[in-house]
């Protein structure tokens, strides 16, 4: 192993056992969502994927360690500390190096998975393609990491906030599988359909599993997207939701928010202007998203 992992002891159990390790992020808790619903999603995200039967292993930087699997303790540090840095693959060495406390974006989880020999992982929404990222160039790492880390993500599509044809497009480029879990349609995150079409529709966690098995196999460097929607009866309708969005964006660029900043600022805002109905639908996805990604979790270790 890795000498900058450092293991939870539930995590280095299930290690021992043999038994299935499912991922988490930290920075949707210290960047993505508000205290304390971000702490409440934290702790709960880890219970179903302990209900499902497998282990969840919360991944963040801490002194220097990468660690994999935090105590209760940690999990109130990241959702409440003012100094968390947001680590994509850019800063990783350097918030090593200084020992600061960093949350892991999905790239940098997927690296830290993939140390950890942890093979799925569940968030919310994958980084992608920012609207006039032509222009832009702004491309989230995430996308790069997916093309380059044998992880599987788990993630309710990408953000309405990004250019979804475009993020598609790049995925595809790089050879990256995006499986529609029962569902033909990428879906677009707080809503559970967009109108682009998945080259993939799988049915269940098994074909998941076999799909991840022959990518192995294959000794294929990249990794797999499963895009699980939001249940119907949490989603926020398409009319509603791209108003508000237009209007984020607009703001950022009244502001001339870039960068790292473009995602946390956008999906704050967004919070504001639906009066929370955003911060539900995004707790829910990612509630979702856990127990299709423990079943994967648990059939993966089957094979
Ligand atoms: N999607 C969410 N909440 C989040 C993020 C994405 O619903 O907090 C975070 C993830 O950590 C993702 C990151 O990896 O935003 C992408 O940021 P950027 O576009 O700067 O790469
Ligand atoms: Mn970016």
């Amino acid at each position: 192993m890795n000498h900058l992992l450092s293991f939870s002891s539930e995590v280095q159990e299930a290690f021992d056992q043999k038994r299935p390790v499912v991922a988490l992020e930290s920075t949707i808790i210290s960047h993505g969502m508000p205290y304390p619903q971000n702490l409440e999603m934290a702790k709960e995200v880890e219970q179903i994927i302990r209900d499902g039967g497998a282990t969840p292993a919360t991944i963040a930087i801490m002194n220097g360690k990468i660690k994999v699997g935090l105590e209760e303790d940690e999990l109130y540090e990241f959702a409440t500390a003012e100094d968390v840095a947001k680590v994509s693959r850019r800063d990783m060495a350097e918030i090593l190096a200084t020992g600061k406390l960093g949350a892991t974006t999905v790239a940098t989880t997927m690296i830290a998975a993939h140390l950890a020999g942890i093979k799925v992982f569940v968030t919310g929404g994958l980084g992608g393609v920012h609207r006039g990222g032509e222009d832009s160039m702004d491309i989230s790492a995430d996308l790069e990491e997916m093309a380059q880390t044998p992880v599987t993500v788990i993630a309710a599509g990408c953000k309405a906030i990004l250019d979804l044809p475009r993020t598609l497009e790049y995925l595809e480029t790089k050879g990256v599988p995006v499986l529609g879990y029962q569902t033909d349609y990428l879906p677009a995150f707080y809503s559970r359909t967009s109108e682009y079409k998945l080259n993939t529709r799988v049915e269940s966690a098994e074909e998941v599993a076999a799909i991840i098995d022959y990518s192995d196999q294959l000794e294929f460097k990249g990794g797999i997207l499963v895009a699980n929607p939001i249940p119907a009866d949490k989603e926020i309708p398409h009319e509603k939701i791209d108003a508000i969005i237009q209007q984020a964006l607009k703001e950022e660029k009244e502001q001339g928010i870039k960068g790292k900043d473009s995602t946390p600022f956008l999906l704050g805002r967004i919070v504001e202007l639906t009066e929370g109905d955003s911060l539900r639908a995004n707790i829910d996805l990612v509630y979702n998203n856990a127990r299709v990604g423990t079943e994967i979790a648990v059939k993966y270790n089957e094979r």
